[in-house]
């Protein structure tokens, strides 16, 4: 079985990637022995806390926040950070290091608490500046820009998907070793698909081209293998991975609840589209390729469409169709 740090140095791998991999898989590896045994240690249930995005904050949330924060400032290549659970831009004891890590420590953390898979997503990407303290601009940037990214999800084995640009592999966690091992290379995402992922709960406050597409997931249509299944866990890593290696679309739309959509750019859509556009797959804002989207704060929220390519693009036809304006 090949480590990940052999098959990291055998792709020949940028060394600062290298480097500021070790310091996100470090806690990840904690995270994952913690979670495994989450009932018996105190980090279920509520922090008692908000984050900058008002959501309620789950004791594992600021654990894992705190420890890739930790992590990360030991990282000589990492000038500074963002995560989904801190407003402000993070800044490392490297203020004139060259490379910005974001991410959310924790995505789908209510989902601990009933035991259902949950991750930590990261994308990597060079400062603008040269040097001095990292700024908003610095990290304003399209995740075309992206040089790594990945997520590692906590399920019935602990996975670290990931990209530097070169194909997409899968890295399993032996726990009794303590070390990631080749588990898939160059994964691709089947073209096509028939799962559909979204929380049909909110259909109410779709955009009309959503509600379009939805009904035209349950059609039956034998020619196309639909009506198509529906499944969604709740967990966009957890949604991501399955949909990655069976095919399949997964939609956070703009509601009236949320008009620019739920999830973020830089620590959950970016990332998850360099993945899938590297598996041969596609991600869109509903009307602009995900990649390309410029974002304006480093907590700014948008659509996704993100899955197999030709569902991608039925999904955007409908959105073009028929609008992405909530009634
Ligand atoms: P909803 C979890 O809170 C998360 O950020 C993603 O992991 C998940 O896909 C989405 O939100 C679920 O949101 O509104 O369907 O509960």
């Amino acid at each position: 079985m090949q480590t990940l740090n052999r098959f990291l140095i055998e792709s020949s791998i940028h060394m600062p990637l290298y480097n500021i991999i070790q310091f996100i898989i470090t806690p990840a590896k904690e995270l994952s022995r913690k979670i495994n045994i989450a009932g018996l240690e105190d980090i279920l249930g509520e922090a008692e806390a908000t984050n900058v995005q008002g959501e309620e904050q789950k004791k594992l949330d600021v654990y894992a926040n705190d420890e890739f924060i930790k992590s990360l400032n030991e990282c000589t290549h990492c000038a500074a950070m963002i995560s989904e659970e801190t407003e402000v831009i993070i800044p490392t004891q490297y203020p004139n290091a060259e490379y910005i890590v974001a991410f959310d420590p924790v995505d789908g953390s209510s989902n601990i608490d009933v035991n259902v898979s949950i991750g930590t997503i990261f994308s990597v990407f060079k400062r603008k500046s040269t040097s001095g303290p990292v700024t908003e601009d610095d990290c304003l940037q399209a995740g075309s820009n992206q040089l790594a990214a990945g997520y590692i999800i906590y399920g019935s084995s602990t996975i670290l998907v990931m990209t530097t640009g070169q194909g997409v592999h899968s890295f399993t966690l032996e726990p009794h070793v303590g070390k990631f091992y080749l588990s898939d290379t160059n994964i691709k995402t089947p073209l096509d698909g028939n799962i559909y992922s979204l929380n049909e709960g909110n259909y109410i406050k779709f955009p009309e081209g959503v509600k379009k597409y939805l009904k035209y997931c349950q059609e039956n249509d034998k020619e196309t293998n639909r009506p198509y299944s529906s499944r969604y866990i709740g967990s966009m890593v957890a949604d991501f991975h399955r949909n990655l290696k069976k095919g399949g679309i997964f939609i956070y739309p703009n509601t009236e609840k949320d008009p620019n959509g739920k999830l973020r750019i830089l620590y959950e859509c970016n990332p998850m589209s360099f993945l899938i556009e590297q598996a041969g797959g596609k991600a869109s804002n509903g009307s602009q390729r995900m990649l390309e989207v410029v974002p304006t704060s480093i907590h700014q929220r948008t659509p996704i469409f993100v899955g197999s390519t030709n569902m991608v693009n039925k999904a955007t036809s409908f959105m073009e169709q028929f609008g992405t304006k909530t009634s």
